[in-house]
């Protein structure tokens, strides 16, 4: 049976999740979950992720949500048909990339996350954006930013000279930040910029950009 995701692809969750498929070469199938009409907090799916978010998965027996551990799974799943994106026969390296995510998860998402509701999901749903909540979130991003430059300066990638999940997860709230009058944030430290324009050069990572802009 085909692997499920139930989501849409112009969510930023989905999106790391589809980056993770599209790298390991896997087939799969979105099952969309229309977030307009509250899908997302009924029954069928409250059954898949009982905190009634996208993305879930079904694949087999193997039922999972939260985008960065179905990530791994499908990294694992998948080791050997695609790029070794985990680096877990060598402890060393995997500790690294563990950190990298680490360090998205709890420096970086949460002040993209926050710019990127006020500028772009606030007026979908009708709200105005809250420039004080913006002007914050880019100051402190800005210093997290800071620490990613110094850290680029010494390797390619953020886990060291090898591509990994640890700058791959970083790609979809990225994406939409770019389309912001904030990609300044990105674009104005040459190490970061560098390090996004290779990544985005990344077939899957292009497809997946194609999909969230369509
Ligand atoms: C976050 C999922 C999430 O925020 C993960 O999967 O990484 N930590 C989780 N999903 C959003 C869509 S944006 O990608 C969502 O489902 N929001 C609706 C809600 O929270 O009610």
């Amino acid at each position: 049976m085909v692997l499920k995701v139930y989501g849409f692809p112009k969510s930023t969750c989905t999106a790391r999740v589809l980056t993770c498929l599209e790298e390991m070469g896997a087939t799969y199938e979105v099952v969309p979950i229309n977030m307009a009409t509250g899908e997302h907090k009924g029954p069928a799916h409250l059954a898949r992720n009982p905190f009634g978010q996208i993305p879930a998965i079904e694949d087999g027996d193997v039922k999972l949500f939260e985008s960065r551990a179905i990530s791994k799974y499908i990294l694992r799943k998948y080791k050997g048909s695609g790029p070794d994106l985990l680096r877990e026969g060598k402890i060393e390296e995997s500790a690294v990339v563990d950190l990298g995510v680490e360090v998205e998860v709890h420096h970086y998402n949460p002040l993209i996350s926050t710019i990127i509701f006020q500028l772009r999901f606030a007026p979908m749903l009708g709200r105005t954006p809250d420039q004080k909540i913006i002007d914050t979130n880019v100051e402190a991003l800005g210093k997290v930013l800071d620490v990613y430059e110094a850290r680029l300066a010494n390797h390619k990638y953020l886990a060291g000279d090898f591509f990994s999940f640890a700058d791959l997860t970083h790609f979809s709230y990225t994406f939409y930040l770019m389309a912001t009058p904030y990609a300044s944030l990105i674009t104005s430290r040459p190490h970061v910029k560098a390090w996004w324009e290779d990544m985005t050069a990344r077939p899957a990572v292009a497809k997946v950009a194609a999909i969230m802009s369509g």
